[in-house]
């Protein structure tokens, strides 16, 4: 009986590693189920990793919020290293139409160029704005599959660095082409961000970094593209143990299109909303959570290694995303693979790291794999960090997670849970729009 289970298993084991539904058949084996989620310990973000306990805003300042962010850099995202003395960033105005979307909008194109030495990058910010008088507020964040996806407008320059082939966005032979144009609007809503007196900044990830790892089978030049090796030192060539991985990266990128954004006079400087999708919500905690300019950070369906509690482990947990994104994380994350419990911080503290801006985190029914609870639970239990500066945080009294499309937003902290998939919808958009005017104004 034992060996036959013994071979069985060994043929399970040896089929589902060659199939190439592998990936499918692990995603089945993580817990999706509730009542299956052990008991599991949360740090207390108001502790000192002394033992004290914070109990003022001065002290969250000056010993838990750097200890915390020492925390993440070390065991989860990986330190940014500081930018070599030699090293440039040069932002020029590209196009400018004063007439755009029919009248209704300036749209903006800056591109932003790296260098150092004989390496270059360049990577294009694009801005719609409303027409006003006045500086503008505005939303900032990643898009997935370059700008021209965001809005079919035909003024958008198209993307031509190089991109990960897709049929969904019409990037083929690694480029762009011109049915690419507004493959992805319905997760940008730019008409309805403008109506509300708000501009849009967006740029392509991959113009930052291109989304691969080592083990990419069909881009293998890893970490020798893309923002990191313009760090290294004489001899290096891939970002230390406890350095940044894509993800640091990304969030590195958002804060330098903020420089350029404090530099235009369009734009309302402080009051900069960093916005991102799934893993790109990931990165916009992470960069709210290092770079206090961002006013408010939203986190859409980020999961694992964004608004998700790690330590339930339900869902995609951390040693699959180590598995499927070895790229995104430092290489220290790995030490947490099937081992949450030793984690010396949880997600609710990344959250915490916004105190006191607002902050907004949403789920989606349908988004199991991302653990809609655990991003909740992460939120609620941000809380206490907020009351230390005497503003609400979750208005939301209890664990009991709040109805179906039914926002809880009035504090500090939002969090609501929609209907539907994986996405960024129209919905979310309302919600962030409300969220973000109420705290602007
Ligand atoms: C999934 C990944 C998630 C999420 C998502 C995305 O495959 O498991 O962590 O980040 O990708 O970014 O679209």
């Amino acid at each position: 009986m034992f060996r036959w289970m013994f071979g069985l298993q060994c043929l399970i084991g040896i089929s589902m590693w060659c199939s190439s539904s592998n990936l499918m058949a692990q995603k089945a084996n993580l817990n999706q189920d509730e009542s299956a989620v052990l008991p599991y310990d949360l740090p207390d973000p108001l502790i000192a990793l002394d033992g004290t306990r914070v109990d003022s805003a001065n002290g969250w300042r000056s010993i838990r919020r750097p200890e915390l962010l020492e925390l993440f850099a070390e065991h989860v995202y990986g330190h940014t290293p500081p930018m070599p003395s030699d090293m440039k960033i040069e932002y020029s105005l590209g196009t400018i139409e004063q007439e755009a979307l029919g009248g209704r909008a300036i749209r903006k194109e800056v591109t932003m160029t790296f260098v150092r030495g004989d390496r270059k990058q360049s990577a294009s910010i694009l801005i719609y704005l409303p027409k006003r008088e006045t500086p503008v507020p505005v939303f900032l964040g990643y898009n997935f599959n370059g700008n021209h996806a965001v809005h079919a407008d035909p003024g958008i320059t198209l993307n031509s660095n190089w991109m990960r082939d897709n049929p969904k966005a019409h990037v083929v032979n690694h480029r762009a082409t011109e049915s690419s144009r507004g493959t992805e609007a319905s997760r940008w809503q730019v008409e309805m961000v403008l109506e509300h007196g708000f501009a849009l900044a967006t740029i392509y990830y991959g113009d930052i970094d291109p989304d691969y790892g080592e083990n990419d089978k069909v881009f293998k030049d890893s970490w020798q593209n893309g923002i990191h090796p313009f760090f290294y030192q004489a001899g290096q060539t891939k970002p230390k143990m406890n350095e940044w991985g894509s993800i640091g990266a990304w969030a590195w990128g958002l804060s330098r299109v903020l420089d350029y954004l404090e530099s235009d006079r369009a734009i309302d400087a402080k009051h900069v909303a960093v916005i991102g999708h799934s893993r790109l919500g990931k990165t916009s905690l992470w960069a709210g959570a290092q770079d206090e300019r961002f006013a408010l950070v939203i986190s859409n369906n980020s999961g694992c290694g964004g608004a998700a509690l790690s330590k339930r482990n339900f869902g995609e947990n951390v040693q699959r995303i180590n598995t499927s994104f070895p790229h995104w994380f430092s290489d220290t994350f790995n030490q947490y693979n099937d081992n949450e419990s030793a984690l010396p911080i949880d997600q609710h503290e990344l959250i915490a790291l916004v105190a006191p801006r607002p902050v907004y985190v949403a789920s989606a029914v349908e988004d199991q794999w991302a653990d809609p609870r655990g991003e909740f639970l992460a939120a609620y239990h941000a809380d206490p960090v907020y009351r230390l500066f005497d503003v609400p945080g979750i208005e939301w009294k209890s664990d009991i997670m709040p109805e179906v499309d039914h926002p809880v937003a009035m504090g500090r902290i939002g969090y609501h849970i929609r209907s539907g998939v994986h996405d960024v919808t129209a919905y979310d958009w309302k919600q962030y729009l409300a969220f973000a005017k109420r705290h602007f104004q």
